[in-house]
């Protein structure tokens, strides 16, 4: 192993033990990069890896509120900004009960790789808060974010750090935090928020952009193996934006989604996500804030399985897209017994490290990575601000058409970037790679700071 590299994460394990999910990243992005430092010792002299793992900067703030009868409540909210060297600081914003520093970095330091695949001009960031969105009402919520706001406005811009949506938060919330930044600034700044509604500057085709785009790149992956996509079944896990998006497409393409999951269990649709009656049950599920998918299964009257995960189904492909580390070894294990070819993660770190180490070294089974399978979602992000920045709206077609190119790029770059350094057709160290070195140039390029 290339010294100046384990260095690094030797120290990152050391110094951010508290921060596990941060320190698994880490050790998973920068394990694929060993053939590209070997190839630029230069790297050593200036720290480039050490700087890489510090955030440029990270806020922490007090975000207080009140509920509907009268009582006020105190969280915390983060931004990370994380890596300015490619663009403006861009990625979501994350409600829910567990988030703490180490959550914020590790989707920080993720969508630093993941908004350079892209290929477009956006950093990487990350935000959120320890606040738990199940079962608050309406007004609830609108206050919550106007208090996020508050304390975050004078730290964004359209050239400085545009946040989005992630997990807990989607358009209702983007909303409500671009109406209080535009009350606090007093301009019509829209660039400062992707993911907005039509009506405030969002773009078309942004809510399905991440399940569209993994649908794209799941057909790269296909074609590769001279197989198609009609009438493949697909495993997914969550019930959410992402999951929705995969839904449609896979319909639309001749696939169907078989499964999807919640913190209560999951269903199993033997006959599809297909029809327009249940993807709309999609959306009224998750806007219930209940957070429960057993609703789908008394709705649909299908089958239930409480307190499961979905892994253990027979299933074409595998596209867990719920949150970080669904997928253990033991659920791997189950996978491969089943002999699923395709494993293609759409949520950020939806696998831990042992199990995706496990996953590839299994024979015939396809892993792609989520950095490159989901940034469909970042990339329509970046176009949003592309309009936003020529006061212009694009078709929901020509969005479309950028966001298929895209992924095609990506998939392209990863599989590229891989036989570059003699690692054969994986696109997990393709992603990493291709992702690190437009980084990697841009702060050569820039200097040390
Ligand atoms: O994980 C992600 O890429 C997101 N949550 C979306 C980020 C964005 O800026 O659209």
């Amino acid at each position: 192993m290339n010294t100046y590299l384990v260095s690094v994460i030797e120290n990152v394990k050391k110094k951010y033990a508290h921060e596990p999910e941060f320190v698994q990243t880490v050790e998973e992005v920068f394990t694929s990069l060993e053939p590209v430092i070997d190839k630029h010792p230069e790297y050593e002299k200036v720290d480039l890896l050490g700087r890489m793992v510090e955030p440029e900067r990270m806020f922490t703030f007090r975000v207080c509120w009140e509920d509907d009868q009268g009582q006020w409540h105190t969280n915390t909210g983060w931004r990370c900004q994380f890596n300015g060297a490619l663009g403006p600081y861009k990625g979501g914003i994350r409600f829910q009960a567990n988030v703490y520093p180490g959550i914020i970095k590790f989707l920080g330091f993720e969508q630093i790789f993941k908004n350079s695949l892209t290929g477009l001009p956006i950093g990487g960031g990350k935000g959120g808060a320890d606040f738990d969105p199940a079962g608050k009402s309406e007004a609830e919520i609108m206050r919550f974010c106007q208090a996020y706001m508050q304390a975050l406005y004078r730290y964004i811009g359209p050239d400085i750090d545009v946040p989005a949506g992630d997990m807990g938060v989607g358009g209702r919330e983007i909303g409500y935090l671009f109406g209080e930044y535009r009350r606090l600034k007093g301009a019509w700044e829209n660039g400062v928020l992707t993911g907005k509604g039509f009506a405030s500057g969002g773009s078309r085709i942004r809510p399905e952009a991440t399940g569209f785009g993994a649908v794209y790149y799941l057909e790269n992956v296909l074609r590769h193996e001279g197989e198609e996509i009609a009438g493949k079944t697909i495993a997914c896990a969550g019930f959410g934006n992402v999951t929705w998006g995969i839904c449609r497409k896979a319909r639309e393409l001749g696939a169907k989604v078989v499964t999807l999951s919640g913190p209560d269990g999951y269903i199993y649709d033997a006959d599809g996500v297909v029809t327009d009656e249940k993807i709309a049950y999609l959306v009224e599920m998750r806007a219930s804030g209940r957070n429960r998918v057993q609703d789908y299964a008394d709705r649909f009257g299908v089958p239930f399985y409480p307190g499961e995960k979905p892994w253990g189904v027979k299933a074409d492909v595998m596209m867990p897209s719920a949150m970080q580390n669904d997928v253990h070894m033991e659920s791997a294990r189950r996978i491969a017994a089943n002999h699923v070819k395709y494993y293609i993660e759409v949520a950020n770190m939806p696998t831990t490290n042992d199990a995706l180490k496990f996953l590839m070294e299994q024979p015939g089974m396809i892993v792609a990575p989520s950095k490159a399978v989901n940034a469909g979602g970042v990339a329509t992000s970046a176009l949003e601000m592309a309009q936003n920045s020529e006061r212009l709206v694009w078709t929901a077609e020509e969005v479309d058409r950028q966001l298929h190119q895209i992924m095609d790029t990506i998939y392209q770059m990863s599989v590229e970037a891989a036989r570059e350094y003699g690692l054969g057709y994986n696109l997990v160290a393709g992603a990493n790679i291709a992702g690190f070195k437009r980084v990697a140039e841009a702060m050569m390029e820039q200097g040390v700071f």
